[in-house]
This record gives C-alpha cells, structure tokens and sequence, in this order.
C-alpha cells in the first residue's frame, strides 16, 4: 500500500456548515490519491500507526485551493484600456467603443497555440504556487468556431502539463463580434461551436455574459437549452454591472453558479437557494472597475446561499493573479469572514465546478491539500500580497 499519514498542529476540514472544522493536533492518512481517514492522532486507527509519518509541526493544513472562475487562456494584455480608465472611461464605455473583450478576441485569434499555452503557463504556476489545485478555464476570447476550440484545447493542455486539475468551461456568449447582430452570433456561430466542442470532449460545462454589453436572458436560455440536450451543466456571468435578469435565469436552469451578481436582489438570492446555486464572489473584476454596488451578501447569508470566491482572472476588468488576494478582497470589500473566504475557495467552489471529491479534508476525498506557514487559518485571508505556502499535495504526492 502506497500510503503515509501527515500530521500538523492544526488541520481546517472546511467540512461543517461554519467555521474551519479545525482538529487541533491533527492527522490524514493519505491512500495513493486519496484520504482515507483523518481525525486527531491520537485517535489515529492501530491499523495506521505503523505508516510512514511526516509531521509538518506547527504548520496548518487546508484543501488545496480551487479557483472556479478563471480566463486564464487570452493573447494580448489590456494595460492602455487601464491607462485609458483612469482618465475618465468606463469599462463599459470601452467595451462599447470596441476595445475591451474583443480587442482581446483580436489578440488571442492570431496568437499560436503554442503562444497561448506559453502565456498561461505563468498564469497557471502562480495560482499553483499559491495552493491551488484545480482551475477552472472559460474559452470565449474566440467568438469564431476555431479560436474557441483552439482556447478550449489550451485550457487542456494547461491540465496535462502540471500536477493540477483544469476544468473547461465553454464562454462561445462572451461578446457580440464586431458587425454581428447578437441573436445571429448565437445561432450560426456560438451554438455550432459549442457542440463541436462538446463532439471534441473539450467541454465541462457552458457560461455566458448576460448583460447589457452581452447577451439577453432569452438569447442566453437559447444556449443553456443546448447545454441542457447535451447534458452540460451551465453557470452564468450575472448581474455584474447591471440587474439584468441572469441570476433569476441562472437559478431557473439549476445551474452550478451565478458570478459576479453585485446586482443580484434579495429574491435573486432565494431563488438561488431554491436552485442549489452556488455564488460566486469575484471582487478583483469588482475592484478593477471601482464598482460600488456591493453583492447582497446579507440576503445570501439569510437565504443560505453557499459563497464561493475566484480570481476571474481576466486581461481587463480583473488582471488578478493571487487566489489569497481575492479572498483577502472579498473580507475587505464584501465583509466575508475568514471563514467564509476559505470555504469560497474549498468547499463552495468546488460545489460551482460541480466536483464532489475535493475541497474538504475528510475520508473518501482527494488526497489534495495545502500546507501553509500559518498557525491561524485567518491568516491567508489577512495578509495582502503574502503567500505563506510550505507545501502543496496533489493526488497524493507531495
Ligand atoms: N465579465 C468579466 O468580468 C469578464 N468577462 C465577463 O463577462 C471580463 C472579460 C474581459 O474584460 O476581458
Ligand atoms: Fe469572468
């Protein structure tokens, strides 16, 4: 049996409904991939004692971190739409202007594969050596059949080049393409795309922006239903700049999230309730556009709408790099406790990847945990621009 027990001073389940789930002198045994069984050591079972042991002292251990919204794969950067915002434009006045996601679309439709593998290598290293262990990677940089595929296989191959779990998401209903009416994009272009993508298994689950510089509800539902027939589950960009009608549509499709939602209502956050919906907190887009309407965090409380928080690394509205500064961002500028930020980026956000087999430490779970210089989990919400990683396990191996 390939199998050892690593123990530390204090362990953050992250398994209970609050707080860390915190066992004070704590021990995992880890079996090949997974755990199989974790408690105090000195309730560690006769039938471990004799396993090899790693002690990491007064270190903490939590799941490895998962960030469930991400565009790592784009070509070009946005640095002079930053110049240009802060001498007046809005995001969406850029976006309307055509700059914003499509002049990205430009730059990633003529960048190589292997120059879009090439930028997101950095991108993916920084989240890994930050504790990550699964991503997730939307495509809609393409908004052409060959581009979101090419995106899509990028995503991939990001997956099989390091010691991480990388999640496609299929974004075809990210913008309306330069001198396209937006319901004939979805029909002739972005639906094709997507079942071609789903044909190639390049597709885990179907986003869109709904939004006043994006798509409709109605124009959405028209891909969800396509997601529906291929049996794809969907999550939605939702009341980001605007009350749009995305988180109530959202919520009628089951679907696995609803981002960004700083517009959503205290009915948005019933429904999402009702739905098994998770939200998902993205305070470096929030940030990045000086937005102020804060997301009805209150109301997801009272509704027990699980939070998640991600990076939504993006070349515009968040060039965020750091899944701890996000978590920092959604205690500072949402008001999450610590507690809540870290099951944003365990256990609820594996929940809006639909993955039932990490984000917790418990028996029966991947073997996929994070090992960190702290003696307070609060910690890797506290620090700004401080990555106290020690170590990082993935499947097992250290
Ligand atoms: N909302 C976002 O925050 C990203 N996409 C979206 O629909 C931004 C993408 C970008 O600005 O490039
Ligand atoms: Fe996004």
């Amino acid at each position: 049996m390939n199998a050892y027990v690593i123990t530390a001073d204090r362990i953050a389940t992250m398994t209970k409904a609050e707080g860390y789930g915190l066992i004070m002198g704590g021990a995992i045994v880890v079996d090949g991939a997974q755990m199989a069984w974790v408690g105090p050591l000195e309730a560690l079972p006769a039938s471990y004692a004799a396993l090899p042991r790693r002690d990491f002292g007064p270190r903490t251990i939590t799941p490895a971190l998962i960030d469930c919204h991400t565009h790592l794969v784009y070509g070009g950067n946005r640095a002079g739409e930053f110049e240009m915002r802060l001498t007046g434009a809005t995001y969406e006045e850029i976006a309307r202007a055509g700059g914003g996601i499509i002049s990205t679309v430009t730059a990633t439709r003529t960048a190589s594969e292997a120059a879009l593998l090439a930028a997101a290598l950095p991108r993916l290293d920084a989240l890994i050596a930050q504790g990550v262990g699964v991503v997730e990677v939307k495509s809609g940089y393409g908004l052409d059949l060959d581009t979101e595929l090419k995106m899509l296989r990028t995503a991939r191959a990001l997956g099989a080049a390091r010691a991480v779990r990388v999640l496609t998401t299929f974004l075809g209903a990210h913008a309306v393409p330069d001198c396209m009416a937006a319901d004939s994009y979805i029909d002739t272009i972005c639906i094709p795309a997507l079942r071609a993508a789903h044909a190639q298994g390049l597709v885990d689950a179907v986003d869109g922006f709904c939004e006043g510089i994006g798509f409709t509800p109605a124009q959405i539902a028209r891909v969800f239903d396509v997601a529906r027939a291929l049996g794809l589950p969907v999550k939605l960009h939702a009341e980001q700049l605007s009350a749009f009608g995305g988180t109530a549509l959202a919520a009628q499709y089951r679907a696995l999230s609803a981002d960004h939602v700083e517009y959503a209502s205290a009915d948005d956050a019933a429904a999402l309730a009702a739905a098994g919906t998770v939200a998902v907190l993205l305070p470096g887009a929030f940030y990045t556009i000086r937005e102020t309407q804060i997301p009805p965090i209150a109301a997801f409380r009272a509704h027990g709408v699980p939070m998640a928080v991600a990076t939504d690394w993006n070349p515009g509205s968040s060039p965020l790099g750091s899944i701890l500064l996000a978590m920092n961002m959604a205690c500072t500028l949402f008001r999450l406790t610590p507690a809540e930020a870290l099951a944003g980026t365990t256990r609820h956000a594996a929940r809006a990847l639909g993955l039932t087999d990490c984000g917790q430490i418990a028996a029966n779970m991947r073997a996929d945990l994070a090992i960190w210089d702290v003696t307070s989990p609060a910690e890797l919400a506290y620090g700004i621009a401080v990555t106290p990683l020690h170590a990082r396990i993935f499947g097992g191996v250290l």
